[in-house]
């Protein structure tokens, strides 16, 4: 390769909504910068997170893992020696193959949520081994799955209003979403709303970086959006401020969802939510004079057992109160829906066999029947973020389990691997990736060349199919092939080639900057909005909308919230962040307690107990303590994370994680493990 620096094109396929697209400078096959480009994505506009941003120094980071391994120790050790990619491959081939003859195809578990991985490194070759193996099924529920449920049943996954048109709206509403962090291209969106005179209101229990800059911020106890929400609903018609006639032409279920409000005044919903009324009351003043008003809502809203009623009497606001139809008004969750794909999946129909809850792998590992045999992780760090850290870490030691961890670096859960296999990164494999929030599907190629013997999934999961004899390589398509279909199955393949032919990257969705109800309709069967879809009221326990009180109780009385941080991606770079992270927690939570800043504290319930250091943050509700997502064990004294206190319920809808219905109690370290440091893995 000749040394004279390139700017390559490529797109960041990261699980983050703006879905960026990127230039990337490469010296001798290496990356030495990457920029936020200025095409192919408006939203990247010119400039991209720090993380990626300084991913170049960390694609040769000593943590890479550069060969296939062989457990060499204990399990949880991280003891390895080094094997040839054939070996590696022969070996977990003959397991799995002599797994499924003796125990039955369902005994093999691919554990993967791939939120970071575009449409080639997951969900293709991959899927085609697990299918015909036979092998137990995996709801991929771990994010998304509530949201996904919500918005599919009321609007058919609608396209949302494009984060620009944000610069439209004369109200903004950001619920349960904290862009400062996770999708920060709308940070300077809200900024210049709010120099053209929009109001912003921030529904959070914490006091994230938007809240300072906000007209309201209304901070109730997590897990109780849906009385807030219903309580508007309620008022909205109490005042007449119902649009009635969008209802009649454009909606389902309009007197359902009015009853299922009627319990919820506004005095009952803001003591359920532990906010001020006059502060609820000046939200529905808000959202009802504004127009265009539109809403950002969050994924932090549903990760709790109340989460996906939450979501649908969110998303039913703009509906009832009339704020679809003029450029900036209505909603945003995921904007994923724009890309829809033939319901046919490329790779061969899903087998029956079982199918098992992602959030539950603790349960899976530790007591399923028949018993997970062989667990496959791939594109998932999953003892540092499913729940139930404590179950899952039980079943990782299992002496009778083959794991496989197919990773780029040595995570927490590659320690409990029998074999260990080095994967590409974005930027070195061909990759097809599709925004969430950004409306764009970017098709990238292979920028630098992988270190050591790193390995694409689409290529590593192809081998190990014709190894375990299921698959002969004249059924794989080649990458560019299989390319080729993903862009067949949105219906415009041709199109899209021409495009691509053209352009050579980013390809914007079909109306990439939609107007509700005027370029877009819900795509459910009869184009309406279905406000209590009756798939959903079956499911939700009680029905949707019957609410979930608080799991608080007197020994577990706080309430611990996990969301993401600036620093990672879930876990990814987790390696990076080497110091300790300390617990957040309100000035007068701690003096209750008699904890001081900077104190050692024990954080535990009855699933576990994370030791580590103590920060006072007004930016805290009192009750609510924090503790971020995608640590590692080394950010910790204990080794445990956040995740070994949250519990393995499910939400109402979706079977999606409770992350942040976990409850806690906190107290002084020292006196209690003097030998703490001693538990820590690594
Ligand atoms: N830098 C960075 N970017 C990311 C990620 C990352 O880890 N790091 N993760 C990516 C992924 S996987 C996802 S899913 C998205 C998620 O991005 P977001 O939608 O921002 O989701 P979270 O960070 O989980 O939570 C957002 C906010 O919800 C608040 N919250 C917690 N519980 C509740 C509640 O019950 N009600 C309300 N109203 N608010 C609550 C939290 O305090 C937090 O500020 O971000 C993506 N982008
Ligand atoms: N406590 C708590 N936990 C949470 C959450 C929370 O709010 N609170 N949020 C949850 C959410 S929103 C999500 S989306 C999940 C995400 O959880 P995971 O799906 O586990 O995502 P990551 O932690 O980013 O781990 C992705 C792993 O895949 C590897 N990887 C990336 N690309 C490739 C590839 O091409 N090939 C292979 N083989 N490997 C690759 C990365 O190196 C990384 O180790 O975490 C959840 N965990
Ligand atoms: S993580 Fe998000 S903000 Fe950062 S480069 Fe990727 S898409 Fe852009
Ligand atoms: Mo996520």
């Amino acid at each position: 390769m000749s040394g004279a620096p390139a700017v390559v094109r490529a797109a960041c396929p990261l699980d983050c909504p703006d879905a960026c697209s990127l230039d990337v400078t490469v010296e001798a096959g290496r990356v030495t910068k990457i920029e936020g480009s200025r095409d192919r994505n408006e939203l990247t506009a010119g400039f991209i997170c720090s993380k990626v941003r300084t991913l170049p120094r960390h694609l040769r980071a000593p943590e890479r893992l550069l060969h296939p391994l062989v457990r060499a120790g204990r399990k949880g050790e991280g003891a390895f020696e080094r094997i040839s990619w054939d070996d590696a491959l022969d070996r977990i081939a003959a397991r799995l193959i002599e797994i499924r003859d003796r125990f039955g195809g369902e005994a093999i578990l691919p554990y993967a949520y791939g939120g970071s991985n575009g449409l080639l490194s997951d969900g293709t070759t991959d899927a085609l081994l697990f299918r015909r193996l036979g092998a137990s099924r995996l709801a991929r529920t771990v994010c998304a799955a509530p949201t996904g449920r919500a918005a599919t049943g009321l609007y058919g996954k609608m396209e949302g209003v494009a984060l620009p048109d944000y610069v439209h709206a004369k109200l903004i509403v950001v619920w349960g979403c904290n862009p400062s962090a996770t999708g920060i291209h709308l940070v300077p969106i809200v900024r210049a709303a709010r120099d053209a005179g929009a109001r912003l209101v921030v529904v959070d229990p914490r006091r994230i970086p938007l809240a300072a800059q906000a007209d309201l911020h209304l901070a109730p106890r997590p897990g109780s959006d849906a009385p807030l929400a219903l309580a508007a609903i309620r008022e909205l018609y109490a005042r007449g401020a119902a649009d009635l006639d969008f209802l009649a032409r454009h909606a389902t279920g309009v007197e359902a969802l009015r009853q299922r409000a009627e319990p919820w005044t506004l005095a009952r919903a803001a003591a359920e939510a532990d906010v001020p009324v006059a502060d609820l009351e000046r939200f529905v003043d808000l959202y009802a004079e504004s127009s265009p008003a539109v809403i950002r809502c969050g994924w932090g809203v549903e990760r709790n057992r109340n989460g996906g009623s939450a979501v649908a009497a969110i998303l039913s606001l703009p509906a009832v109160a009339g704020k679809f139809g003029v450029r900036g008004g209505g909603y945003t969750m995921s904007n994923s829906g724009a890309w829809r794909f033939a319901a046919e999946p490329l790779w061969g129909p899903e087998p029956t066999t079982r199918t098992i809850n992602m959030n539950r792998l603790g349960e899976a590992l530790e007591r399923a029947e028949p018993p997970v045999r062989a667990l496959f992780v791939y594109n998932s760090n999953a003892l540092a973020t499913t729940p139930n850290q404590t179950s899952v870490r039980r079943g990782l030691e299992r002496e009778d389990l083959f794991t496989v961890v197919f990773d780029q670096v040595a995570t927490d859960t590659a320690r409990y691997a029998d074999v260990v296999l080095p994967a590409t990164h974005f930027l070195e494999h061909r990759e097809l990736s599709r925004g969430y929030g950004a409306f764009v599907l970017h098709v990238s190629e292979p920028a630098a060349a992988p270190p050591g013997e790193a390995r694409p999934n689409y290529e590593v999961f192809a081998e190990l199919a014709m190894r375990c004899g299921v698959a002969r390589a004249c059924e794989i398509p080649a990458e560019r092939e299989a390319v080729a279909r993903v862009l067949d199955a949105t219906g415009r393949g041709e199109a899209l080639r021409a495009e691509l032919a053209e352009r050579g990257y980013g390809l914007p969705a079909a109306g990439a900057r939609p107007v509700q109800f005027v370029d877009v309709f819900p795509h459910t069967a009869d184009r309406k909005i279905h406000l209590v879809p009756p798939e959903l009221d079956r499911e939700a326990p009680g029905g949707l909308h019957a609410y979930r009180a608080d799991p608080a109780t007197g020994r577990f009385p706080l309430a611990l919230v996990s969301p993401a941080t600036s620093r990672t991606v879930s876990s990814t770079f987790g390696h990076l962040r080497r110091g300790p992270v300390p617990l957040e927690m309100h000035p007068d939570d701690a003096a209750a307690r008699g904890l001081a800043d900077g104190e050692r504290v024990r954080i535990w319930n009855e699933l576990g107990e994370v030791i580590c250091d103590l920060k006072l943050s007004s930016a805290m509700r009192p009750g609510v303590v924090e503790l971020p997502k995608g640590l590692w064990s080394h950010n910790t004294v204990n080794g445990a994370t956040a995740n070994a206190l949250a519990p393995d319920s499910l939400t109402d809808l979706g079977g999606g994680a409770c992350f942040n219905d976990a409850r806690v109690e906190v107290e002084r370290a020292a006196a209690l493990a003097p030998d703490a440091a001693s538990l820590a893995h690594g």
